[in-house]
């Protein structure tokens, strides 16, 4: 077993998922005034200190996903993140790209950035720590959309950010996101989700990334937000893993799902009903971001009476995901 698939292994087993805890400067902000907290750098270190301290939280979340500011900062011990993860058993992880940006040509889609000088960053990464990476590449579903071109450069970077982790020792997951904005049908998200890893795996395999050292972090099958379409989870379940099974390799030992602004309580839901649809070749779970700290967030509010709620709040999200493996 090489170092890689060991670690993409331990991140994807025993059922346990990842936790993403890597907003954006911006995104954090935006989420911490939304509950009346100011965004101050101090204020994003304490919000983040909450959600690693939560009690017996290795038992659920084998890695956490740290943005740049979060892994150089420090826990009130003096610790920094990636020790103190180090010191409970969970994984670090590191966000390397830098966002997604207008393409050139293409008014409403994105391509996202960060490969210049990542091969640098990815060596002082592990140097302090880090034993995976991440990376999101946006597609929309509207009018026209996806363009092959958004798709193609996007997945074009992916293989070539999960090339450049590789090389340097850090597993990459791999997350093509299909957005839920929108009005399209279950069937059309199947659709395009099938082509977008169509052409991801195409493009991991010219760029001869190592399969069995990837995490795949994908969108479920889900209709647009603005679709009257309510699907039965049933239905996003099976729709999710026909599109999983047409391109998947069974090389890949892990895929980790996205919550995509679904509620905590049914992407749960989703997560539980793919486990009983028949011998799979990976493991199923989840590295959701909202759809774990969302509760513990609005729980905490930046008042440190509501600490212990929060973090009840994060755990009970945390093992009903397990659960649902
Ligand atoms: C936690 O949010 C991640 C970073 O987002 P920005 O760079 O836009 O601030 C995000 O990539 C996240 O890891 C994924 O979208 C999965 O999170 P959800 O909430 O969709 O499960």
């Amino acid at each position: 077993m090489s170092a890689l698939n060991k670690i993409a292994r331990t991140m994807v087993s025993n059922r346990r998922g990842i936790l993403a805890a890597d907003e954006s400067i911006g995104t954090m902000s935006a989420r911490l005034e939304q509950v009346g907290v100011e965004a101050t750098e101090e204020n994003r270190r304490v919000y983040r200190e909450l959600i690693v301290t939560t009690p017996r939280l290795s038992e659920s979340i084998s890695g956490i996903i740290l943005a740049d500011e979060t892994f150089h900062q420090k826990l009130s011990d003096g610790r920094t993140f990636p020790e103190f993860l180090d010191d409970i058993g969970i994984l670090t992880g590191i966000k390397v790209d830098t966002g997604a940006k207008a393409l050139a040509g293409a008014s409403d889609e994105k391509i996202t950035e960060g490969l210049d000088g990542l091969r640098e960053r990815v060596t002082d990464y592990v140097r302090h720590g880090a034993t995976f990476a991440k990376w999101r590449a946006v597609i929309t579903i509207g009018d026209g959309r996806p363009s092959d071109r958004a798709v193609r450069a996007n997945v074009h970077a992916l293989a070539r950010y999960a090339g450049l982790c590789q090389e340097g020792g850090l597993v990459p997951i791999v997350e093509p996101e299909v957005l839920m904005d929108g009005a399209h049908s279950l069937a059309q998200c199947q659709k395009v989700t099938t082509a977008a890893l169509e052409s991801l795996f195409e493009e991991l395999d010219l760029m001869q990334v190592q399969l069995d050292g990837i995490v795949l972090k994908p969108n479920m099958v889900v209709a647009g937000t603005d679709s009257p379409e309510r699907p039965a989870v049933a239905d996003v379940a099976q729709a999710t893993v026909e599109a999983l099974r047409a391109t998947v390799p069974a090389s890949v030992p892990g895929i980790a799902f996205l919550s995509g602004g679904q509620s905590p309580e049914l992407a749960t839901k989703h997560l539980g009903a793919m486990q009983g649809l028949g011998q799979l070749p990976w493991e199923l779970t989840y590295s959701f971001g909202r759809a774990l700290v969302g509760p513990a967030l609005e729980t905490w509010r930046g008042d440190n009476a509501n600490w212990a709620a929060a973090q009840e709040a994060l755990s009970s999200r945390a093992v009903a995901n397990a659960a649902a493996r």
